[in-house]
């Protein structure tokens, strides 16, 4: 993939500073990104642009400056956000991506060559009408319990349609021969955790609130109960995910949308991990019921047959490693935590 040229946006979130750091690293990519903040670590590798995707004139000026093999559209507000002002979030969700997916969709045509459209889909795009379901349903595919309970979810799922269309019947009438439509790909990403950040607005962000807290010797009250689970993911597999899929031959995709699984964990589960590095960590539970109603409407877990079998898809970590072999190490680093300070037999990469 050299003399590629992408568009990050939501480029300063936890994902676009993953995928920024690893496309930097791999050097062969100009990376052009957006956010509403400045992106501090890496002005210098990458061409920032400081705005709203709301912004419809700025998308289409960034549309006639650069020729975008790949956009990887990560801007978005998050479940717990979306609930505190709903409206907003189906603004920026819905009205942001539309901006975004116009745009490609125009590039595609010029250049009679179809834009790649990344489109990080989440587990909030199902839903349970009780925990009972969920717990019955164990692993779920793509196909069933598609209830959206959040303004979060909802959009994700219209966005999910939205960009299908886009890729297959939009602007069907038009007379032109050979219309190129764009790439449309997408993943439905689990709660992610991630040593270097830490998530906002997110209803899975006590997994990694409760290791961040620990490290720092700070206390944490969990705001869900110590059975709740969800399907988690460390940060490195969700960004190998994003770029394995992008990069992926077209005729290996089966669908638009995939599952994507690493380890399902209760919250209870996260603490033991905690506490093996972190032994005098301070954790308690004290949930908050409508944040835990929305984290009992998710899978606990969830089937990702369709994206091993169609392009390849494996996670390099499981429950045991993704704690031991990224995010304890890292996370040591980030707050510069000495070695004398954790359970060191538990830290074997340390
Ligand atoms: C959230 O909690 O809103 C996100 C998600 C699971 O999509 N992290």
């Amino acid at each position: 993939m050299t003399n590629q040229c992408v568009l990050i946006t939501g480029a300063n979130g936890e994902i676009g500073h993953g995928l920024i750091r690893f496309l930097s690293r791999e050097g062969l990519t100009k990376i052009v990104a957006l956010d509403r903040s400045p992106i501090d670590d890496y002005q210098k590798e990458v061409e920032f642009y400081k705005g709203d995707i709301l912004d419809r004139n700025l998308i289409d000026e960034l549309g006639r400056r650069y020729q975008f093999d790949t956009i990887f559209h990560l801007a978005g507000i998050l479940s717990t956000g979306g609930e505190r002002d709903p409206l907003l979030a189906h603004n920026v969700n819905v009205e942001g991506s539309l901006n975004l997916l116009n745009m490609a969709d125009a590039q595609s045509m010029q250049r009679g060559k179809p834009v790649v459209f990344f489109f990080p889909s989440t587990i909030a795009i199902y839903g349970f009408e009780s925990l009972e379901q969920k717990v019955k349903a164990g692993k779920i595919n793509e196909d069933n319990y598609l209830h959206a309970t959040t303004m979060y979810g909802i959009n994700k799922l219209y966005i999910e349609n939205l960009g299908r269309y886009f890729s297959q019947t939009y602007k069907r009438f038009d007379t032109t021969p050979g219309l190129t439509r764009i790439d449309f790909r997408c993943i439905r990403l689990p709660g992610i955790m991630s040593a270097d950040s830490l998530p906002s607005g997110g209803t899975s962000d006590y997994g990694p609130e409760m290791i961040h807290a620990a490290a720092q010797g700070k206390p944490y009250e969990c705001f869900v109960t110590p059975e709740t689970r969800l399907p988690f993911m460390a940060m490195p597999d969700a960004i190998d995910a994003i770029i394995s899929i992008a990069r992926a031959k077209k005729s290996v995709l089966s669908s638009t949308v995939y599952n994507i699984g690493s380890f399902s964990i209760s919250a209870e589960e996260i603490r033991q991990e905690v506490m093996k590095y972190f032994s005098a960590a301070q954790i308690s539970f004290k949930p908050n019921p409508q944040r835990l109603a929305i984290v009992n409407s998710w899978p606990g877990d969830v089937d990702d047959s369709r994206a091993r079998r169609d392009w390849a898809w494996k996670s390099d970590f499981d429950r045991v490693s993704a704690f031991r072999d990224y995010l304890i190490p890292g996370i040591m680093r980030r707050y510069s935590v000495s070695a004398s300070k954790v359970s060191l037999t538990s830290c074997v990469g340390a």
